[in-house]
């Protein structure tokens, strides 16, 4: 049978990752379009027509009859479509945008870009990499404050914040950061670990397309 939700997206991408934890946690079969990044497919008018801004991921709702970017966008729709991870009301989900918008801002950009550095895919020089080494740091200072009494970023259960975030710091070891020094967060990401459908980064997007 078809699936509701096509993923387009790159299995080394941590946005692509966050959309298909999301999808994976809500129970959703999706099917899965792989999208070749060093081919520039991302950048052809096909796939524009899905995401605007030639990025990954891109998600097509088959049944809506349309197609939406941007993880964090994507997250929040899936939230309130499903039903699931979208908090007691919706102070609750205006407190998770506040988490999303933060991890783009603070979080992933120096995550991200010191694994594309390590990965070779980009090239800093030494200034640029210890700006998002002590960027990254402080973020994660932050995180490990919140976390400190709270098993959940908002309210008391799971939210697309935390699947958001946590998108994010499970590339921290990949990326140089390790977290070792953050106990609060480790034990939030094993909260997270324990969660139904859970998958990891390493192998819970598939390498190749899925109908
Ligand atoms: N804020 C976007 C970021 C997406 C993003 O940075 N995607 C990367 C791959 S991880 C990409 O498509 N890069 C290619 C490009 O920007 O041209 C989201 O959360 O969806």
């Amino acid at each position: 049978m078809a699936k509701r939700f096509t993923l387009n997206g790159s299995w080394v991408s941590g946005p692509t990752y966050k959309v298909g934890l999301m999808l994976s946690l809500c129970g959703e079969d999706f099917a899965y379009n792989s999208i070749n990044l060093r081919a520039m497919e991302h950048k052809s008018d096909a796939y524009l027509a899905k995401n605007r801004f030639g990025q990954v991921p891109a998600l097509e709702d088959g049944k809506a009859g349309f197609s939406l970017c941007q993880s964090a966008s994507i997250l929040e729709y899936l939230a309130v479509e499903l039903g699931k991870f979208q908090g007691d009301g919706k102070l609750d989900l205006i407190r998770a945008r506040e988490w999303m918008f933060w991890d783009f801002d603070r979080l992933a950009p120096p995550i991200y870009r010191s694994r594309a550095q390590r990965f070779g895919i980009r090239n800093y020089n030494q200034s640029t990499m210890e700006m998002y080494f002590a960027d990254g740091t402080a973020a994660l200072k932050t995180l490990e404050g919140a976390l400190a009494n709270a098993d959940w970023l908002v309210g008391r259960a799971p939210t697309i914040a935390d699947i958001d975030v946590y998108g994010a710091v499970a590339y921290a070891p990949q990326a140089g950061f390790g977290l070792d020094g953050y106990p609060a967060i480790a034990a939030w990401m094993k909260r997270i670990e324990a969660l139904p459908g859970f998958g990891p980064v390493t192998s819970l997007l598939p390498q190749a397309s899925r109908p």
